[in-house]
């Protein structure tokens, strides 16, 4: 058994004109799928079972594969970790229920400050990685990540950061509608984020 790509629930085209079909398209048949055929490659090589993706790449120091083999493993399995995770917290036309405004006035002030804070570390993140809403323990924080590394990684101490947002930061995400304005698609993502998932994300645990 090997990692296979996931359908996702809506069509490429259902979250127009915030993120276009085009890039939906190729992000999730040509990317993802290319981060899967790699993490198969190097399980296979290793005769390692594939075991359920985010616990894989919560063990990662576990693994007994070749050094030379482990960066191109955290890459491709964190890139079809964080994917997976990014394609189920879409959706457009859902709206913050007030369980979840109460909590980010908690820790934000408020939806918009929430807003502008995660724009401000997205806009000023460099290179390519992901910016993400964490829960550690009942704190929320925001954080980014670089390449295709997931909060769920290197968790030795027990303390983890479970992922409740996450946007992918690469070019690849963004680039044919938006180019180099990087600003508008953070803009566009709260339009087709899928605030339903979110609300069951932080309520779990
Ligand atoms: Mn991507």
């Amino acid at each position: 058994m090997t990692y296979k790509l996931p359908n996702l629930l809506y069509k490429y085209s259902d979250l127009e004109p915030f993120f276009d079909t085009k890039t939906m398209e190729i992000h999730h048949k040509k990317h993802h799928q290319n981060y899967i055929n790699n993490t198969n490659l190097i399980l296979k090589k290793n005769n390692i079972k594939d075991i359920e993706i985010n616990k894989l790449i919560s063990n990662l120091n576990k693994l007994s594969i070749p050094s030379s083999q482990k960066k191109f493993l955290r890459n491709n399995a964190g890139g079809h970790a964080n994917h997976s995770f990014f394609w189920k917290i879409l959706k457009k036309n859902t709206q913050p229920n007030n369980i979840i405004l109460n909590i980010l006035k908690n820790e934000f002030s408020n939806l918009e400050n929430f807003k502008k804070k995660f724009e401000e570390k997205a806009l000023n993140f460099f290179g390519s990685g992901w910016i993400w809403l964490v829960k550690k323990k009942n704190i929320l924080k925001i954080i980014t990540t670089i390449n295709q590394d997931n909060p769920l990684m290197d968790n030795d101490n027990k303390l983890i950061n479970i992922p409740i947002i996450g946007l992918d930061l690469w070019e690849h995400a963004y680039y044919l509608k938006y180019q180099n304005q990087k600003n508008l698609y953070l803009k566009a993502f709260w339009n087709v984020l899928n605030w339903d998932k979110i609300t069951q994300l932080l309520l779990n645990k």
